[in-house]
């Protein structure tokens, strides 16, 4: 089966799921052939014969303030499927991938080159972003228009039937991680770099927007390392990062941390890692926390979105309120504390990271394009 993949490129959850999703389907022999506005950041980590990249180019004019994105990426659509054959295209974020890729069926069906569409649902396309009038009735129309809808998490699903007038079923596919990637090793070098006395490593990786919370990060941190010598490592980067160092400044504590900004080799850095933090305002699955559980680390979040359905309170980690940095803090200690407890948290989120392997989650998909494309 050709499939074309169109997702944003960057080091956000549902392109870095997209471009996982690419290599895990050419690995099993699919052509994939993705349609972004640049090569997706962990497909320039290895080459793959059978993917195929097409940038979309969105060229520039005077008139206008705002270049139509949309419009090109339709164009490209019609070209990718019309010059590859593809025989499925399936959209990662619903704006604007699902309109542009209505618009582009409305085009290839006068050719009769008309091919389905799957749209998969990560997150803040609906809960933040797709739920803003603004968008909203193009958002529910391009969703509904696709011939079939999955969403990541079982509480995206709920959020997504609550906030909008959905006619169709939506199947829940959870994010997944590649263990062979995804898996402690022996980084001991660099642990002794970031923490030569020994101090225990916390670690949260996030692109620092706003609805991360990334401010929550840095005061449990405060809170721990009164307690408990420890280094905090903050990877990505994004529009509250000035702000964090800020903070890391005022509280007297930026020495004890390292702002390593995007980094390519996460499950390096998991490695080292004994305590991971997530302290989202909401989070529809946290591809990052189950990262960093097939690393073998725990994780301290939130209760918000489908947070709960990857991490297990008293399990595998701890869940608290959103905000609740106290609650946070002291769960953190919990972990952090004893080696033995340590040892048994690192245990439970290793296992059930071990519930989402590519391997189990995969034929869901591959289910889903042959049931979609033979209905077509
Ligand atoms: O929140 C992000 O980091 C980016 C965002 C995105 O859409 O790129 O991630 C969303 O999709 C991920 C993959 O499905 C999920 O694991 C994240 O939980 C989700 N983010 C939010 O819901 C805030």
């Amino acid at each position: 089966m050709k499939i074309g993949i169109v997702c944003y490129p960057t080091f956000g959850g549902s392109g870095v799921l997209a471009t996982e999703l690419g290599m895990a389907l050419s690995d099993k022999g699919y052509e994939v052939h993705f349609i972004t506005y640049e090569q997706p950041v962990r497909l320039s980590q290895s080459f793959h014969p059978n993917i195929y990249f097409h940038e979309v180019k969105v060229p520039t004019y005077p008139l206008f303030a705002f270049p139509p994105y949309e419009t090109a990426l339709a164009s490209a659509m019609v070209n990718v499927i019309t010059n590859n054959k593809l025989d499925l295209l399936h959209l990662h974020y619903a704006i604007p991938h699902a309109s542009a890729a209505f618009f582009a069926r409305q085009i290839l069906k006068k050719s009769g080159l008309d091919i389905p569409f799957i749209t998969t649902l990560h997150g803040t396309d609906i809960t933040l972003v797709g739920k803003d009038p603004t968008y909203a009735p193009v958002v529910t129309f391009s969703i509904n228009e696709s011939d079939a809808i999955t969403a990541v998490s079982d509480n995206l699903r709920e959020e997504t039937l609550r906030s909008f007038a959905i006619e169709k079923p939506i199947h829940v596919i959870p994010n997944f991680v590649d263990v062979k990637r995804f898996h402690q090793t022996d980084k001991n070098h660099f642990k002794q770099m970031m923490a030569p006395d020994g101090e225990r490593i916390l670690v949260h990786v996030s692109n620092f927007r706003a609805v991360k919370r990334v401010q929550d990060v840095i005061r449990i941190f405060d809170n721990v390392k009164k307690e408990i010598p420890s280094k905090l490592l903050m990877i990505g980067d994004g529009p509250e990062r000035q702000n964090v160092e800020e903070l890391a400044k005022e509280l007297g504590i930026f020495n004890d941390i390292r702002f390593l900004g995007k980094q390519e080799q996460i499950s390096e850095i998991l490695s080292i890692t004994d305590l991971f933090i997530l302290p989202s305002a909401t989070e529809s699955f946290g591809l990052s926390a189950l990262e960093a559980m097939a690393c073998g680390v725990p994780v301290i979040s939130t209760n918000s979105g489908g947070l709960p359905e990857i991490n297990i309170h008293g399990v595998t980690g701890y869940l608290s309120n959103v905000g609740d940095v106290a609650d946070m803090s002291a769960n953190a200690m919990l972990i952090l504390k004893d080696e033995d407890q340590m040892a048994h948290f690192k245990k439970a989120a290793l296992a059930q990271a071990k519930k989402f392997e590519r391997q189990h989650i995969i034929p869901l998909y591959e289910a889903l394009y042959r049931e979609v494309v033979d209905a077509y």
